[in-house]
């Protein structure tokens, strides 16, 4: 498969539904509005989105039928970058090639804007006149996954331990709790909810889940690596801040070659997952070795 093509053709569908579902610029009050849009529509790969997109059409559903829980996964990745950004967290003054939001809208807005999102998104998610060839109870299973990954035992859990771990030294286990939960269990939620509004069985959905699980952990490995070796105009954000910071990063801690090593093996293992599906997994395939090529 042409996964450029691909990944093209479902970023288009996601920004679509996106500037479909969420609120115009210039509803009252507009300055929010203009926000929250300001930086979902920035740039982004659109990875979460994807993943559940595939997630879904892998077990045999309808791309169609993820499409608002495709777009609320990018609603609450944006708002987690929008705070992680903030003066109080990482304090960066680009991302996605652009300035940050608290930079264009000040902090109280940008605040606001990651708030409404992630609020936003949660509100997308019931919405009865979308995903009506999905039963009320897999939307419902959806959108508990969604918001287990995104709250205090997912990603917010994985955010905490890594402010709290700054110039610290720290286990080896931890670490790899910080990555699980702070990337990886909003990558993992993506596949895994993909997958039950997809229809999955509980064999499947386990297996995809597990995928996600490796993938969402190699992903951020990938992203120290690329704060070391990356370059800014490509990643769209500044690079050796996890070292200034004190930031626990898998190359801090097991230096570069085994870093990369790593999350090579994870690719291995989450590709391992998907042999329960032979044709219909190929995305998922190429998107898990394209984590590894990717720069930005
Ligand atoms: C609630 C105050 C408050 C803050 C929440 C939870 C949180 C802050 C931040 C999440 C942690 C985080 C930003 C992890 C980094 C994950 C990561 C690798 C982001 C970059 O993802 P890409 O490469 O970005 O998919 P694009 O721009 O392509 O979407």
């Amino acid at each position: 498969m042409n996964l450029r093509a691909y990944l093209k053709l479902r970023r288009q569908m996601v920004d679509g539904a996106l500037q479909r579902w969420l609120p115009a610029e210039n509803e009252f009050p507009p300055e929010i509005h203009r926000a929250m849009r300001y930086s979902l529509f920035a740039g982004g790969k659109r990875l979460r989105p994807i993943l559940a997109l595939a997630g879904a059409e892998t077990v045999g559903g309808k791309a169609v039928d993820a499409l608002p829980l495709a777009c609320s996964l990018e609603m609450i990745h944006t708002y987690s970058l929008i705070h992680d950004d903030l003066p109080a967290m990482d304090d960066d003054d680009l991302r996605r090639g652009q300035p940050t939001s608290h930079k264009v809208f000040g902090e109280g807005l940008a605040v606001l804007a990651g708030d409404a999102l992630l609020t936003e998104a949660f509100y997308l998610l019931t919405r009865t006149d979308l995903m009506t060839g999905v039963s009320p109870r897999r939307r419902l299973r959806a959108i508990r996954l969604v918001a287990r990954a995104a709250g205090s035992l997912g990603m917010i859990g994985g955010q905490a331990m890594d402010i709290l771990a700054e110039g610290q030294k720290i286990e080896g286990h931890l670490l790899e709790y910080i990555h699980s939960h702070k990337t990886g269990a909003l990558i993992a939620a993506s596949v895994a909810a993909g997958a039950i509004i997809g229809g999955a069985s509980e064999r499947e959905f386990k297996t995809l889940r597990s995928y996600g699980e490796k993938l969402g952990l190699a992903f951020q490995v990938i992203d120290d690596l690329l704060d070391i070796r990356g370059e800014p105009r490509k990643l769209g954000k500044s690079t050796g801040k996890d070292r200034s910071r004190g930031k626990a990063t898998y190359p801090a801690f097991f230096g570069i070659t085994d870093s990369r090593r790593q999350a090579e093996v994870l690719v291995e293992e989450a590709l391992l997952h998907l042999r329960l599906f032979p044709g219909q997994a190929n995305p998922l395939r190429e998107i898990a070795k394209y984590i590894l090529k990717r720069t930005n």
